[in-house]
């Protein structure tokens, strides 16, 4: 058969990073079948789209993978390639928790011939032979010979082909860049961020969040070598094409076993495989100087954590108690010392949040070092114990919010403040957080840093600006760099002047200088 697995575009934000459910599904294809991979983000497609490209190709089998908020999107795609007579299996985390909607089991039109609930690690296989035998069924469940759910252990990962995978569709340099950055050797004639994983589950159970219910409390981790393997063969395969590769760990929280974190990024940094990278994890887990010590020295960059609120009352309503807001300084002064920087989510519209949230939330962000803040709005996600909380309260707005998705939109109401006030509060947050001044300021920060440091300070930020405001055509970014320009213009003087290795200022003028920095 030939396959093709599908991810849907999210309507947003062109796609940094490829999917991995992609790759691994790719990887665990059963011999004799073709696999073709198709990322919306990468290569828009829309239903009249998809249908032809399953009909020029030849494609028997389709496999759609999608978040709740592409979900929507995915049905329709999945309606227009059911209409040329081809089957398709839906899978990931919003079909598992809502099956009998995908299956049109609920009211509402069918969309899948068959869904995959949970890790499909060990039912893809079956899922294919069934489908070559033209005997799809209904729902695949990961079961074991009792009938009891099992979670696919990851001792024996299968090696994603990372060195002969065609992934033309996801380098972030422009073309015509890349054609003259590859012509002058400067290394960077292609630049890819790719997922991997090192471990499932977290056993935090955050009210909001899917991954406890979805991966279960159970860790599961693979062994350090076949990660090792898997860094040395990205390492190589950038190495060969004059190109440089990040890997964003994706585990839900890579330090969530310390020990074992530890022993993985002392053999990154035995085998030579330390590339550029960023990983999920929780505050709490980022006291531990010697851990930070080993992520600096294996290459991480950026840490991304869900800091969630700076009010502790909140913090306990949704069950993540373990975040301190008291130390979010100290964790990120730790990070920063060793030229590690933080991606630090925020959520709004939380039961004890009230108008101004965004301003007192700023005002802390302000003081720590400069990183990549993110605002979002309490969500609940089908079958999180968030969801379940508020429908029992009856203070869902938009019950099935999914099927008509809408960016930064709450789908109920908050106790402290109403739905237009926490969008507004959103709106500040990025508006402040990713404004020219903000991010000039954070560039400025770093002044008495090597110039890289701001130069990746200054495109982290102008790429995260477009989470939010919408920047997808070249005209956005036409805009967003005259507004930026005299940044841009310090930059490039600050390298005609002392290269990229140089600060802009002394460090002895930095302590004197030093304001309190960020957005
Ligand atoms: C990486 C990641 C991202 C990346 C996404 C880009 C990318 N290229 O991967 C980034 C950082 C951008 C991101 C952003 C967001 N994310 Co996110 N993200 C993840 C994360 C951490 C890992 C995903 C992953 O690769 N997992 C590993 C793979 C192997 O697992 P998997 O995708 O589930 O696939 C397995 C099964 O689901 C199944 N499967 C999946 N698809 C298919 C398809 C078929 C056909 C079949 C048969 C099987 C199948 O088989 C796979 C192997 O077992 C997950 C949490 C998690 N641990 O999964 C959250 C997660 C997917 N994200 C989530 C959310 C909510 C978001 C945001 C909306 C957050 C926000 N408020 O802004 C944004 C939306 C971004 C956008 N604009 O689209 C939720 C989704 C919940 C839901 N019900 O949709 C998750 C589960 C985390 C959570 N806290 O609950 N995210
Ligand atoms: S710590 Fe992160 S992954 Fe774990 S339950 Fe909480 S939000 Fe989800």
């Amino acid at each position: 058969m030939r396959i093709l697995l599908y991810n849907p575009d999210n309507g947003v934000t062109r796609n940094f990073m490829p999917h991995l459910w992609m790759f691994l599904l790719q990887a665990l294809t059963p011999v004799g079948h073709e696999v073709v991979l198709v990322d919306g983000n990468a290569q828009p497609m829309d239903e009249e789209g998809i249908a032809r490209f399953v009909r020029e190709q030849n494609i028997d089998l389709v496999g759609i993978g999608a978040m709740t908020r592409m979900i929507a999107k995915a049905y329709r795609m999945a309606d227009a390639i059911r209409a040329v007579g081809v089957p398709v299996v839906m899978g990931g985390p919003h079909v598992t928790e809502e099956a009998d909607e995908a299956l049109g089991r609920s009211g509402g039109p069918r969309h899948a011939d068959a869904v995959a609930l949970g890790e499909a690690d060990e039912t893809w296989p079956k899922i294919v032979e069934d489908a070559a035998r033209g005997q799809l069924k209904d729902v695949y469940k990961p079961v074991d010979e009792f009938g009891q759910e099992r979670k696919p252990s990851l001792e024996d990962y299968p090696a994603i082909p990372w060195d002969t995978i065609n992934l033309s569709q996801f380098n972030l340099v422009p073309k015509m860049v890349g054609r003259m950055l590859r012509r002058i050797g400067a290394g960077w004639g292609t630049f890819r961020i790719i997922p991997m994983e090192s471990g499932r589950g977290c056993p935090y159970g955050c009210e909001f969040c899917t991954v406890t219910g979805f991966f279960g409390d159970s860790i599961r981790f693979r062994s350090n070598e076949s990660v090792v393997n898997e860094l040395l063969l990205l390492k190589a395969r950038a190495k060969s094409e004059g190109g440089q590769i990040a890997v964003f760990f994706i585990d839900d929280n890579f330090a969530i076993n310390i020990k074992r974190t530890k022993s993985l990024l002392r053999d990154i940094i035995a085998a030579g495989a330390q590339v550029h990278w960023v990983a999920q994890i929780s505050a709490n887990l980022l006291r531990d100087e010697e851990l930070v010590d080993l992520i600096a020295a294996s290459g991480g960059k950026w840490v991304f954590i869900g800091m969630e609120s700076i009010d502790p009352a909140n913090l306990a309503d949704v069950n993540k108690g373990f975040n301190k807001p008291g130390e979010y300084a100290a964790v990120l002064g730790r990070l920063a010392q060793r030229n590690v920087y933080a991606i630090t989510s925020f959520i709004f519209g939380m039961d004890n949040d009230t108008p101004g949230v965004a301003e007192r939330t700023l005002k802390e962000v302000r003081s720590w070092p400069p990183g990549l803040p993110i605002f979002g709005l309490l969500t609940p996600l089908p079958a999180t114990p968030l969801y379940k909380r508020l429908e029992v309260a009856g203070r869902l707005t938009r019950p099935k919010h999914w099927q008509e998705f809408i960016p930064f939109a709450m789908a109920h109401t908050p106790l402290k403040m109403s739905i237009e006030e926490a969008h507004k509060e959103v709106r500040i947050g990025w508006a402040n957080a990713y404004s020219p001044e903000a991010i000039e300021k954070a560039v400025d920060s770093l002044n008495h840093k090597p110039l890289g440091y701001r130069i990746n300070i200054f495109i982290a930020r102008l790429c995260f600006r477009g989470i939010y405001f919408p920047q997808m055509g070249r005209l956005a970014w036409v805009k967003t760099i005259i507004e930026n320009r005299r940044t841009i213009f310090r930059l490039i003087r600050q390298g005609l002047r002392g290269g990229l290795h140089a600060p802009a200022r002394s460090a002895g003028a930095q302590a004197v200088t030093e304001q309190p920095h960020g957005s």
